[in-house]
């Protein structure tokens, strides 16, 4: 009896010390996955942020190099761009101006999903939007592009437009609500990752980065019990003087020549035909600097075709006239492009 009355005692000890132990169990699991799905969410963020960064740098090089910024591609683009040629007079008009997604194969970027558009690190397609100011001149090239309207018109005429707001609250279509949210009112392009939560939207903020208007919303993540939602968006822009600077370093060499000294003195004291206010004696003086531009050119390029013997091109591709000096044009000089 006392054998079978200890062995009862030693089973109920034995599950109630179970049930603890699964108690301990469960509560240092459920410890450890709070912490885990945290980490994993800084990683992804902080994966997603250097996509973006690649992307904003590929927008970057395909302006210097294009004169223009690419379209946004569409959903049945296949990761180019929506068009991915200009039409008749160099105007671009984008189908997905403000919708659309990166072009990943347009801008040659990884990762991309199967379809070719990059994708951030939970497989959310990035978003792209470009202005549409200046009646496309910033994804144009010729007539209706950026050199074009700068050379016509200046810098100061460029007006890039999408706005990027601290909050939806007050928004138009147009414009953020007050002027303490502006976080920019002139950006030409903006990237958006949609973030952990996904396509769905989750509120007024995160919807305003994705219906088709020009007015997007970036603030630190909240919750679904926020006044705007629950917001994980990650947001980034691009701004025109970063782009202007890029696009004339671009256009002047970058790793062919640098501007030539001549040219800013071109640029700035006699424009273009028909432009020059100093007459006659203005188009004389215009027509010695081209010519010693001329002979600075074949200089150059004789230079180049010294340093790479063997090449039978001569200068190296890429570093000829096309290049630096037929695109240092298309910048200064459309009319002579
Ligand atoms: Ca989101």
């Amino acid at each position: 009896m006392v054998f079978l009355g200890g062995a009862r005692r030693g089973r109920g000890f034995t599950l109630v010390e179970l049930a603890i132990v699964l108690l301990i169990i469960a509560v240092l699991i459920g410890g450890l996955m709070v912490p885990l799905s945290a980490q994993l969410d800084i990683r992804n963020r902080a994966e997603t942020d250097r996509t973006l960064a690649e992307a904003r740098e590929a927008l970057l090089g395909y302006a210097a190099a294009n004169g223009r910024l690419p379209c946004p591609a569409s959903s049945a683009s296949n990761g180019r761009a929506s068009p991915e040629t200009c039409g008749a007079g160099g105007q671009c008009v984008c189908t997905n101006p403000h919708d659309g997604l990166l072009p990943a194969v347009t801008l040659g970027l990884q990762p991309t999903d199967g379809q070719g558009y990059a994708i951030d690190a939970w497989n959310n397609r990035v978003r792209y939007a470009v202005t549409s100011a200046n009646a496309w001149a910033f994804t144009s090239n010729g007539n209706a592009g950026l050199s074009h309207t700068v050379q016509t018109s200046g810098f100061a005429s460029l007006a890039p437009d999408l706005h990027v707001c601290a909050s939806a609250t007050g928004t138009t279509a147009t414009e953020c609500g007050a002027a303490s949210d502006e976080l920019s009112t002139s950006a030409a392009a903006i990237l958006v990752a949609i973030g952990r939560n996904g396509p769905a939207s989750h509120g007024a903020d995160e919807a305003a980065n994705l219906d088709p208007n020009r007015v997007f919303v970036f603030h630190p993540s909240t919750a679904e019990s926020a006044p705007g939602g629950e917001f994980d968006d990650i947001v980034t822009w691009l701004s025109p003087n970063l782009l202007y600077n890029r696009f004339r370093t671009g256009m002047a060499g970058g790793f062919c020549k640098p501007p030539s000294r001549l040219w800013l003195i071109r640029l700035s004291r006699h424009p273009g035909p028909g432009r020059s206010s100093l007459g006659e004696a203005g188009d004389r003086h215009r027509s010695r600097i081209d010519r010693k531009i001329q002979e600075e050119g074949r200089a150059f390029r004789a230079h180049q075709g010294r340093r790479q013997k063997g090449d039978p091109g001569g200068p190296r591709k890429g570093c000829g006239r096309d290049i630096c000096h037929g695109g240092q044009r298309a910048f200064l000089r459309p009319e002579e492009a």
